[in-house]
């Protein structure tokens, strides 16, 4: 059969990428066209995004895409959760604030005092993670100026557009969606003084929203649609986990680490809500049932404070094969402390944890990798074991996507310290995913999520670890 064409802008916490994919019967691949940079900027009031030059980068790989590949005939976008940006008369206010930015504290304890954590749980399904959408928006003042609120995909699709809408999957991680529902909880919001007015009606994956403005279509070369994708990247990246077992756990390893199983209904129990798992809505109304836990970021926030010591850059797999090779015991810290959400000074607050437990710190750059990939490691077998006993499944495999997956002394620590077999890859399985939902829409792709992710199975086998 024919090999269709589509391009999916993908942005992560630390860097974005657009990219080229092109779907056939037997055939998934993805061709990168720009990768920039991406962070927290301290501004005045706090950390941001710099979205102005995210969206001047897209911009400028939706027209190098177009330009490679004549053939491209949907665009989809897919970024990291809860962050927005609000506008009135069309413009952004400001800046979108950047979910590590210290505000949303204020916005916990204020949330919390009028619905407890408990009723929320029951009503949102969601994790306690001090950003989510709900505690920014109950702490920000601007939101009653503005006309809308729109999640970062939703905010490009919109500049892209003109079309106003909420994507499911990313919706789910507001707070403010009814966890069995799907839909906004008007009630919750009234209760905690977040005006509805500004909340877009809602989308499903796979929905064509409208077409690049004729100005845009000019520049970029071709009048193409947006079609939602899961614009969430963790629900793209579970669409194109190679799964084939049912009792499959995945591991979307990037910045976060997220773990758990998908899931037709929620779990929402008490002992699910005191292990602090989420229901995120997955793409086909599946539940991504997972846990937080903090991956790549503790590495590369270290090796960001050596360089900036050194002045000069570190070579990644350099420092990991020196890790790897580490002999005697290996201390070990929790991952998910609190102390270490903030940017900045990462190897000191390590350090602090480690002292503050008893534990000797390592005193060579090897040795301290070591420690930390085998810290995230802990913490993902832990929460692997937590998914299973809360969804009461025998896992048999963890399925490791994202860019960790590239990082064998990761998966080689997951394996040995879950007891299970580590199917390592795709690297890309957030652009796939994003890839094969646009297809999907398209015709170019088959119905079920079972038989696109057979397609990735086929195109891209993973890479097997088996537990020492
Ligand atoms: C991963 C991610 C994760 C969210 C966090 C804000 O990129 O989207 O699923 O919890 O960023």
């Amino acid at each position: 059969g024919s090999v269709r064409a589509v391009a999916a802008v993908d942005l992560g916490a630390t860097s974005g990428r657009v990219m080229i994919g092109r779907v056939g019967d037997d055939a998934l691949d993805l061709e990168l066209v720009t990768r920039f940079p991406n962070g927290p900027v301290e501004r005045e009031d706090g950390l941001h995004w710099d979205f102005d030059a995210l969206y001047g980068h897209i911009l400028e790989g939706l027209t190098a895409a177009v330009s490679r590949e004549p053939a491209i005939e949907s665009i989809g976008i897919d970024s990291w959760a809860v962050d927005y940006g609000l506008l009135r008369d069309g413009e952004l206010l400001a800046q979108p604030f950047h979910y590590r930015d210290p505000r949303s504290e204020q916005g916990v304890t204020e949330v919390h005092e009028i619905v407890p954590f408990s009723e929320l749980y029951q009503r949102n399904g969601l994790q306690f993670l001090p950003f989510n959408t709900l505690y920014q928006y109950r702490v920000d003042a601007r939101l009653a100026d503005a006309d809308a609120a729109l999640l970062i995909p939703d905010l490009i699709a919109y500049l892209l557009t003109g079309a106003r809408v909420a994507e499911r999957t990313n919706a789910s991680t507001t707070g403010l969606l009814g966890v069995r529902s799907g839909e906004w909880d008007a009630e919750l919001a009234h209760r905690l003084g977040i005006p509805t007015a500004a909340l877009p009606a809602l989308v499903d994956p796979g929905s064509a929203i409208g077409r690049l403005s004729p100005e845009l279509a000019a520049r970029i070369g071709k009048d193409l649609p947006v079609i939602t994708v899961g614009s969430h990247d963790t629900a793209s990246a579970v669409v194109a986990v190679p799964m084939v077992s049912p009792n499959a756990a995945y591991i979307s390893c990037g910045t976060w680490g997220l773990v758990g199983v998908e899931l037709a209904e929620p779990v929402l129990t008490d002992a699910a809500r005191e292990a602090n798992f989420t229901h995120e809505l997955g793409v086909d109304g599946r539940y991504r049932f997972l846990h937080n836990v903090t991956g790549l970021w503790l590495l590369s926030e270290t090796v960001r404070a050596w360089e900036a010591e050194d002045g000069a850059a570190i070579d990644l797999s350099e420092l990991l094969s020196s890790a790897s090779a580490v002999t005697g015991a290996i201390a070990l810290f929790d991952a998910n402390d609190s102390s270490l959400s903030a940017p900045g000074d990462m190897p000191a607050r390590i350090a602090a944890l480690l002292r503050a437990q008893g534990s000797d710190v390592p005193e060579s750059r090897a040795a301290f990798a070591r420690t930390i990939v085998e810290s995230i490691a802990a913490a993902f077998a832990a929460a692997v074991q937590t998914a299973a006993d809360l969804s009461e499944r025998e896992l048999d495999s963890i399925h490791l996507v994202g860019g960790g997956s590239l990082n064998r002394l990761l998966c080689q620590a997951t394996a040995d310290r879950s007891g299970l077999p580590v199917l390592a890859g795709p690297v890309e399985a957030t652009a796939l995913g994003n890839v094969l939902v646009q297809a999907r829409a398209l015709g170019a792709a088959p119905a079920t999520l079972e038989e696109l992710r057979g397609l990735v199975a086929r195109t891209h086998e993973p890479e097997r670890f088996d537990p020492r």
